[in-house]
């Protein structure tokens, strides 16, 4: 183990005093899992204790490309020792090649980049709201997006405004108007909802993650951007948590050859090393933004550039799209034996690494949870999302061995729940 025993040794507290220090200092704005992490390499990471997990949470599909990978950190650390931040105010000499690459890897005229995936939510808003009004002639401050009931696209107010989920956006207020609801994967809902007046968009993920990973049938997003054109709206598609292979195709519209006027990436844009987040768009859409009508102090700084351009060459280079559709595959069939064998686990559902369980006990029951510390007791870190259902999302640098690995922690971990209870 070398260089991370050594680490360890070296830490000044323990995972309870650290804990204790969060709690003490820290909002509470989290409950996290009762694991207090101090380094990470690949699809691992370890504790202040040195216990090593499986990480089947990946920051959220932040860390697509594994912890630490060595060239994304490489990058990193050389940009950081020439330049890291310049502002917008005057031009760096790599933001018009991270432009360049980033636009012909995704295959638009035109990108903004941003630093937040919320602040880049907020930014499709507003270039939505804006072409709308210049574009469409839609009457000053009547512009109208639709988006899907249990979304979820970050927690500013605009976004929260359009939540339906009482803890983010209870006595949050005022919310932002301007938005319409319509159930996911409906596209009678979403035909309907078109005839409104004032409609500039339809801002969707094309896997809701946070509500638990629900794929809508198959043709939803290519009937749903038909039917936008059709009524003259932008499709919007925020790949946050679903873009950069986490669903075993660069994109997770490509299932479905579809092309969003309007993409939302951020996350593993930058493999978790840095925040990065980024609009792309047509130079029609996107050219609604004049010089200082938009704009962020870090958005586009070198380091973001750096490290986005390395992210994105190791995601093509090791073929995490195609390693995520066969190991996501592989996932999904090990747990459907778990469901067909114990009672405790519903369904398994997702696409590519992108994967659920929903486990057959209350919304509002702990099960899911407990489960989740069992777990991690086992060495792997999962999370439930909403109540009962537990996300699984690992690195796509996995390799089948240590995927089927994996599967028997999970498997054996439920299995020996069952038997306790
Ligand atoms: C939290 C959820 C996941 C996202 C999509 C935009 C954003 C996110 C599809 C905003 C962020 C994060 C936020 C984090 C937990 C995590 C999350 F549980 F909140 F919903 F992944 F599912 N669009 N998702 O998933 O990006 O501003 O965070 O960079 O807020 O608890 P951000």
């Amino acid at each position: 183990m070398g260089k991370i025993i050594h680490f360890m040794q070296n830490s000044k507290y323990t995972s309870q005093e650290l804990i204790a220090m969060e709690h003490k200092y820290g909002a509470h704005n989290y409950h996290p899992l009762p694991v207090v992490l101090s380094k990470g390499e690949g699809v691992h990471v370890w504790d202040v204790e040195g216990k090593k997990y499986y990480d089947f949470l990946s920051a959220y599909s932040a860390v697509n490309q594994g912890h630490c990978h060595p060239r994304i950190i490489k990058a990193l650390k050389d940009q950081a020792e020439n330049l890291t931040l310049t502002s917008r105010a005057f031009h760096s000499d790599i933001l018009g090649q991270y432009e360049k690459y980033a636009c012909e890897y995704f295959g638009f005229d035109k990108i903004l980049p941003m630093n937040s995936g919320a602040e880049a939510v907020e930014s499709a808003i507003k270039i939505a709201r804006k072409y709308g009004y210049e574009h469409k002639g839609i009457p000053d401050q009547e512009a109208k997006i639709i988006v899907a009931e249990n979304n979820f696209h970050g927690r500013t107010t605009t976004i929260i405004s359009f939540s339906n989920d009482e803890d983010a956006r209870h006595n949050f207020g005022p919310y932002t108007k301007g938005f319409i609801k319509v159930p996911y994967n409906d596209l009678d809902a979403l035909e309907k909802a078109l005839q409104e007046e004032n409609v500039v968009g339809f801002l969707v993920e094309p896997i809701q993650g946070e509500a638990g990973v629900y794929v809508p049938d198959e043709g939803y997003l290519k009937k749903a951007q038909e039917l936008c054109h059709k009524n003259n709206a932008l499709f919007i598609a925020d790949e946050i948590q679903t873009g950069i292979a986490r669903t075993g195709r660069l994109l997770a519209v490509d299932h479905e050859d579809v092309h969003p006027d309007i993409l939302i990436l951020g996350k593993a844009i930058s493999g978790g090393v840095y925040p990065v987040s980024a609009v792309l768009a047509d130079d029609t859409i996107m050219g609604v933004l004049k010089p200082g009508q938009h704009g962020s102090t870090f958005g586009g700084n070198p380091l973001a550039c750096a490290v986005a351009i390395e992210a994105l060459e190791v995601v093509k280079d090791e073929n995490l799209a195609e390693n995520a559709e066969k190991l996501g595959k592989r996932f999904r069939t090990g747990m459907q034996k778990l469901v067909d064998s114990n009672d405790l686990v519903k369904l398994v559902r997702g696409k590519g690494l992108l994967n659920a369980v929903v486990v057959n006990d209350a919304e509002d029951s702990s099960t899911a949870w407990d489960l989740c510390v069992a777990l991690k007791e086992n060495g792997l870190l999962a999370k439930p999302t909403h109540g009962n259902i537990i996300r699984f999302a690992p690195p796509l640098v996995m390799t089948e061995e240590q995927l089927d690995e994996c599967i028997q922690i999970i498997t054996d971990t439920v299995n020996t729940f069952t038997e306790n209870r």
